[in-house]
């Protein structure tokens, strides 16, 4: 084989291993977490309906809904603290469905909004 058809064929195996592996991390399904803020003073994070108090670590598929213009929705690790692992998902003033995916790192997390965060939050761990 010449140096240019080993270099088409290189390429050749490079993209079809592209193509299985990217065909391989969409059958491994990512768990969906959904969180609802609002319209009340109320806050929740829930996997398959349930309230989530225990996860674990990986990456997961996070819909929030917030039906709030005065509330948002933010994840964050506060322990460990460092290295900070902090998203807010939904802004304050948006009211919108928004997702995103994450992966989650061991530790104690807490689902909250900013502005009220003593009366709205949801504690939760993240295991190993
Ligand atoms: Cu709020």
């Amino acid at each position: 084989m010449n140096r240019k058809a080993a270099a088409v064929l290189a390429i050749c195996m490079a993209v079809a291993l592209a193509v299985a592996g990217a065909a391989l991390s969409r059958s491994s399904a990512t768990p969906t977490l959904k969180g609802v803020v609002g319209p009340g003073y109320t806050i929740s994070l829930k996997k398959g309906g349930k309230k989530v108090k225990t996860l674990k670590a990986g990456k997961y598929r996070i819909v929030v809904s917030d039906k709030s213009s005065f509330h948002n929705f933010t994840l964050e690790r506060e322990k460990p603290s460092k290295p900070k692992l902090e998203k807010l998902i939904t802004s304050t003033s948006a009211t919108t469905t928004k997702t995103i995916v994450w992966t989650l790192k061991p530790g104690s997390w807490r689902a909250y909004c900013s502005v009220h965060e003593a009366q709205m939050h949801q504690d939760f761990k993240v295991i190993k």
